[in-house]
């Protein structure tokens, strides 16, 4: 393989923790490494026994590979750990959630008022027919009721299946019938952008596609009216006004008794083909983990403001914003709306208004920072902040870079967070209190989480400190020329307590897709390389590696160079058919405000990626665009770019935050190549 791919390798920056963040640190001794992986299980346990248990565990782990149980025996309630427990050790009027609206609205509420609306809406639930085991489908705004409604169904054992408020009446209608729901908790409407999303008239649609199982749904007036916004649909035997019921309710409804291996929520996945999967989390395992990654990975402090500013439609939502911090207690801002309304400063303003001081986003979110300008986030005052986290991507050293020093003005630690729907939580990431980061990598697993990198045969090839790596060719395994690093598959060789327990309904696609590729070890999908350091520099899906005239080449690597220009904000690459190489490489390029395009920009573009990665990694094509198709959590279908170079109809484009984009895109490729 060329010894000159190293675009990311050759990042040699490192950033010590400073002696003050150390000192304050939630966990500052490196010594927690050893420990954890002499005894794992032991590890896991220390974290379980801080929440509260009905009923204590009888065996920590039970692995029938690929079936984990954790905490074994051992009853609990989430909802009671996210929300009662801090009520009751004397935190009732710390403020849990402050909400605020896109139209600048804020509603705060302490944890003593959570667990007084949790209890209502959770009584309200009841009251329309859910019982423990039956599963909600929760369709809201980004709105303090959304986590809320999450926590009621906890409260009551009922499963959560959150379908994100931007998807079709299409998506909708497929996650309610697949999960079974009994109910819908949705809105009239929710902001985005200075504009109603009618909630209510997409649930009507959804449910005019036939959704059997569905017996009622319950509209929390948002906008105002719950009738202005669903065209005058109203079916009064199903569908149920928020302000007619809940306020009614008593705020007494005790919390049940949840075996540690009762089902807490489904997520769908869309992941690159088939239809959506729904990852089934568990209760024990998954509130211990999140627990833990949440407090030593974001060094949570009584006075922290927590900012994760992820949709509760996507995992992050549900792992931080509800359970790992809500488990902790901590304070935390949940905002409605779009990062440019009314202007592009206003997650600044947020930040400013709130005194937020730590904050959790995405690398697509950073990099469309960094393209409006300095600007914005210079006009505000970000003195509060004292952490940053990055989750969804690969982060560009770049925009890690412009993220360390325009936002955290050189005096907040990075931590890049590793993991997926389906790991539940955090697997790899710095802790801040120890780790030297390096811009791009997100360094090491979290204790007790024992992480590899498998070669396509399935060897085992993470090079151990100091030695020497190994990289799998045509030729078989050889050892890496440079001596520094290896690239191959991202492996998870033990259980952890927050991992799936399975696909809603298919317990034989989550072994196909999991567990089939290598038999000994968790497949996520992803390619990384380690470093001689023992760091870990995701490198995106597996199957976003070109192959071009035989040198594996990852989007990402290709991505990061073009993003190291001057002139682009964000770029995405592909592999495109090519008669000679094999693939060739398309790049979709977005310029900075600023510059615009034309044949010198896209020489000088090119030559760029030459120069810093190697001819070979040259692109064929590149493209001016305004915009990228990306999903709602921001990440770029390259699949549909793959559509769009290779002049193919375009595939599922449900997921889409916004599906005019690529057929956009489409039009003007055809036209202007
Ligand atoms: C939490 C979340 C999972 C996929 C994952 C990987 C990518 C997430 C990353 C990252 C590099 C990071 N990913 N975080 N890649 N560095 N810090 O995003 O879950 O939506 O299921 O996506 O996202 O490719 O496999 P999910």
């Amino acid at each position: 393989m060329s010894d000159t791919l190293h675009t990311l390798l050759t990042e040699d920056r490192s950033y010590e923790p400073t002696p003050e963040f150390r000192a304050q640190a939630n966990v500052n001794d490196p010594e927690v490494y050893q420990r954890a992986l002499s005894d794992p299980l032991d590890f896991w346990e220390g974290w379980a026994r801080q929440l509260d248990w009905y009923e204590p565990w009888k065996k920590v782990l039970v692995w029938e590979r690929p079936f984990a149980k954790w905490f074994v025996g051992g009853k609990i309630n989430a909802c009671h750990n996210c929300v009662d427990r801090h009520v009751a050790r004397g935190l009732g009027d710390k403020v849990a959630l402050i909400g605020e609206g896109e139209p600048n609205d804020v509603r705060s509420f302490t944890y003593a008022q959570v667990k007084d609306e949790v209890s209502r809406i959770a009584n309200t639930l009841k009251s329309l027919g859910v019982s423990k085991g039956d599963r909600v489908c929760v369709y809201m705004p980004m709105i303090p009721e959304l986590p809320m409604t999450m926590l009621a169904c906890a409260r009551i054992g009922a499963a959560h299946s959150v379908v994100f408020g931007g998807f079709s009446a299409e998506s909708l209608h497929e996650r309610i019938n697949d999960a079974g729901a009994k109910v819908v908790v949705t809105a009239d409407g929710g902001w985005r952008r200075g504009h109603v999303v009618e909630l209510k008239r997409i649930t009507d649609e959804a449910l005019a596609k036939g959704c059997p199982t569905i017996e009622k749904v319950l509209v929390y007036e948002r906008i105002g009216d719950a009738t202005a916004y669903d065209k005058g649909h109203w079916d009064s035997s199903r569908d149920v006004r928020w302000s007619d019921v809940v306020p009614q309710q008593s705020v007494d409804c005790p919390c049940e008794p949840m075996d540690s291996e009762d089902l807490l929520y489904i997520l769908y996945t869309s992941g690159s083909t088939g239809k959506p999967k729904g990852i089934m989390h568990s209760t024990g395992g998954y509130l211990t983990q999140t627990y833990a990654t949440a407090q030593w990975v974001f060094d949570y402090k009584p006075d922290d403001v927590f900012w994760c500013t992820a949709d509760c439609g996507w995992v992050t939502g549900h792992s931080y914003i509800v359970y790992g911090p809500m488990a902790n207690g901590v304070t935390q801002v949940v905002y409605e709306g779009t990062p440019d309304t009314p202007d592009k400063d206003r997650f600044w303003r947020v930040i400013e208004k709130h005194g937020v001081t730590i904050l959790y986003t995405a690398p697509t979110a950073i990099r469309t920072f960094m393209k409006w300008g300095d600007e914005y986030p210079d006009r505000c005052d970000l003195s509060s902040l004292r952490l940053l986290g990055s989750v969804g991507e690969p982060i560009n050293p770049e925009a890690w870079v412009w993220y360390h020093e325009t936002i955290g003005k050189q005096n907040c630690p990075i931590v890049d967070t590793w993991w997926q729907t389906e790991t539940g939580a955090i697997l790899i990431s710095p802790l801040p209190g120890i780790t030297s980061t390096k811009p791009g990598s997100a360094t090491q697993p979290f204790p007790g989480i024992h992480a590899a990198v498998y070669n396509e045969i399935g060897d085992d090839v993470t090079p151990r400190h100091g030695a020497l790596g190994f990289y799998n060719t045509a030729e078989g395994r050889q050892p890496d020329p440079n001596g520094r690093e290896i690239g191959g598959i991202l492996t998870i060789k033990e259980p952890w307590p927050s991992m799936l327990r399975g696909i809603w309904g298919d317990p034989e696609r989550y072994y196909n897709v999991y567990w089939s590729r290598f038999n000994d070890a968790y497949f996520p999908g992803d390619g990384t390389k380690v470093d001689s350091d023992g760091y870990f520099w995701l490198l995106g899906r597996i199957d976003d590696v070109m192959l071009v005239s035989g040198h594996n080449i990852s989007t990402m690597e290709v991505e990061s160079a073009l993003v190291d220009h001057v002139a682009v904000a964000e770029a995405a690459v592909i592999g495109k058919k090519h008669e000679i190489k094999g693939q060739g490489i398309s790049a979709f390029v977005i310029l900075r405000t600023g510059h615009t395009g034309s044949p010198e920009l896209e020489k000088a573009i090119k030559d760029h990626v030459a120069m810093k990665i190697g001819a070979i990694a040259r692109p064929d094509d590149l493209f001016f665009c305004a915009e990228l198709p990306k999903t709602r959590s921001g990440k770029i279908m390259r699949r549909l770019l793959r559509d769009v170079a290779e002049g193919r109809a375009l595939g599922d484009t449900t997921t889409l935050a916004d599906p005019g984009v690529v057929a956009n895109l489409k039009e003007r490729y055809e036209h202007e190549s």
